[in-house]
């Protein structure tokens, strides 16, 4: 018999709160209109909402940033407003996970203020500071060559008390000092507030790089930029495990809730075997980052590297054999609100192909083994926004940032830009937060006011009332995989994995079987990642019957799959 749990079942729905729905005109999401939506999220079959940070912050970083952990940004609601959702998603069955970002605080967290205000204030050591270093002119200079994620030095020099303080994504984000026993109880605490409340569990931000080398060593060189990653160093650091153990016994552990960490940097089976092995007691699942840096250069997010179905290939049988050996559970995601829309990079946001495409994807995230999250608005296919849109169109710190420094190093001269916004149109984490496209009427139905960003003006054609009445619509297709998944989770959650070889599907389709050895009961999953017509051999399913297609014919001997088509079949 398979041992069962209600998160390895779970198909989570990501929301991003500033881009659902705004139902005061401010221009701004906001908790009301989630819990107004409520019904609708459930009709699509998931069972469990993830939201982006909601919390009271100066939104230096969409939220990222959190200035009190117990408290609502004022534009999305109050507490009240939470629990209320809270409360609903629970009569409904429904469960909800909360970003938990405690890698770092704001600058406008009353810790770090106080932190910042003395060398020899008790919360000093909440955060991490060092002495300046000097070159042999005496310039000052930081204490290492880290580079923050978000371009820059790492470090940020507090001129008060004369020392710099880590902030490895934006100076107004101060890494916090795990090292310090009474920081880790605070934080346990602000977990505490929210378990107490009926969260179900928590998406942990950045979670492993909470703890770094105690040294802060230079990082390695590479190249002749001032500044170097540092990530060897600052990303799953010797003392990662005790703290994660010791948020799990001294707190999670009293309540029945799941936790998925954020895995940037760690890479190799072996290290991340460590936080979702069975017998770690840490984790439930991860987000490992390959999955969305498929289309990643070696030198960075924006660098150009067209993506190739093997990556996905190659990404998807690693994770999928590797968890099994450790008895470890994964997530399965292709979108998140940090990158641009899987259907535009991976796939199709062509007219002609967008809906296939986004069914074909549909049909990976449902069909593999791990917990499926999507993101809001992928039920309808919502895309990039398009070539039409210049940079003015794209607000996020990550990519602007990068724009700059480059426009900068090419003199100031917009007219050379054009490589460089084509990659932000595949990847800038705009695209990820666009507002979500309910009807074809201004800012397609998502705000009466001005919204805070971009509406995508394909929400003429996209959008979620005319796909509710469409039996064809990529929506619909969605309901009907997850509905699959959950009346076969005996195959497609708890069964056996098995890659299909290039040599068998051919380089541009990705197939896999899954098994219930109990039961004998057998799946295959072809995914078409190429606009052509492809035929893959399927003497072997021969007498197999077809569970879902979208644009997939199945002829016996052979399988034909068009553009972006994809087809699942069953031996009984
Ligand atoms: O992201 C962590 C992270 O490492 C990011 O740099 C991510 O790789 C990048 O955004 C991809 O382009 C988390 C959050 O998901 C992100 O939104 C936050 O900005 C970041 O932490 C800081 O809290
Ligand atoms: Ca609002």
């Amino acid at each position: 018999t398979i041992e069962k749990s209600w998160w390895e079942e779970a198909v989570v729905y990501q929301i991003y709160p500033a881009s659902f729905l705004d139902t005061n005109g401010d221009g701004l999401g906001d908790i009301p209109g989630i819990i107004s939506k409520v019904p609708y999220i459930k009709s699509l079959g998931v069972d469990t909402i993830w939201l982006s940070p909601i919390f009271a912050s100066p939104q230096k970083d969409m939220g990222y940033d959190v200035a009190d952990y117990r408290s609502i940004h004022a534009p999305y609601g109050t507490v009240e407003d939470v629990q209320t959702l809270i409360d609903q998603l629970h009569a409904n069955k429904m469960r909800i996970l909360m970003d938990l970002v405690v890698n770092h605080t704001s600058d406008q967290h009353a810790w770090f203020k106080e932190s910042r205000s003395s060398k020899s204030n008790p919360k000093r050591d909440w955060y991490i500071w060092r002495d300046p270093k000097y070159d042999e002119e005496g310039n000052r200079k930081e204490p290492n060559n880290w580079r923050s994620i978000f371009g820059g030095s790492a470090w940020a020099f507090d001129e008060p008390t004369g020392q710099y303080y880590l902030a490895l994504f934006l100076p107004s984000q101060p890494d916090l000092n795990w090292e310090s026993p009474a920081m880790r109880e605070a934080t346990h605490d602000d977990m505490r507030f929210w378990l107490d409340r009926g969260v179900d569990g928590f998406r942990i931000d950045s979670m492993n790089l909470m703890s770094k080398h105690p040294d802060l060593p230079d990082g390695k060189i590479v190249n002749d930029e001032p500044y170097q990653s540092g990530a060897e160093f600052f990303a799953s650091g010797p003392k990662m495990h005790d703290y994660i153990r010791e948020i799990r016994s001294k707190v999670l552990d009293n309540y029945d809730v799941m936790t998925v960490g954020e895995l940037g940097f760690t890479k190799d089976e072996h290290s991340v075997s460590e936080y979702v092995a069975k017998d770690r007691h840490e984790l439930n699942m991860l987000f490992t980052g390959d999955i969305v840096d498929m289309d990643h250069g070696a030198n960075g997010k924006y660098e150009r590297n067209d993506f190739h179905p093997r990556r996905i290939r190659e990404i998807t049988n690693l994770w999928q054999t590797a968890m099994p050996k450790f008895e470890g559970w994964n997530t399965v995601y292709l979108d998140n609100h940090d990158s641009g829309r899987s259907v535009s990079r991976y796939a199709s946001d062509a007219p002609e192909h967008r809906a296939t495409a986004a069914k074909m994807l549909a049909t990976y995230l449902t069909t593999l083994s791990g917990t499926p999250f999507m993101l809001a608005g992928q039920e309808i296919g919502m895309a990039n926004l398009g070539k039409e849109y210049g940079i003015d169109a794209y607000i996020d710190v990550e990519g602007r940032n990068h724009y700059n420094a480059i426009l900068k190093a090419r003199g100031g001269d917009s007219t050379k830009m054009g490589d460089v916004l084509r990659e932000m149109q595949l990847k800038s984490r705009d695209h990820g937060r666009l507002p979500m496209q309910w009807e074809n009427s201004p800012n397609a139905g998502f705000t009466a006011g001005k919204p805070w960003m971009t509406v995508n003006r394909d929400y003429v054609d996209w959008n979620v009332a005319s796909q509710l009445e469409d039996p064809q619509s990529i929506m619909a297709y969605w309901k009907e995989v997850i509905a699959l998944r959950k009346r076969l989770s005996d195959v497609f959650v708890y069964g056996s994995y098995t890659p299909l070889s290039e040599t068998e599907t051919g380089e541009m389709v990705l197939g896999f079987e899954r098994e219930c050895k109990e039961t004998g009961q057998q799946a295959v999953v072809l995914l078409n990642f190429s606009h052509g017509k492809l035929r893959v051999s399927s003497e072997k399913y021969a007498s197999w019957r077809v569970l879902i297609s979208n644009q997939a014919d199945h002829l016996g001997e052979e399988v034909e799959l068009k553009p972006f088509g994809s087809l699942v079949l069953l031996n009984i």
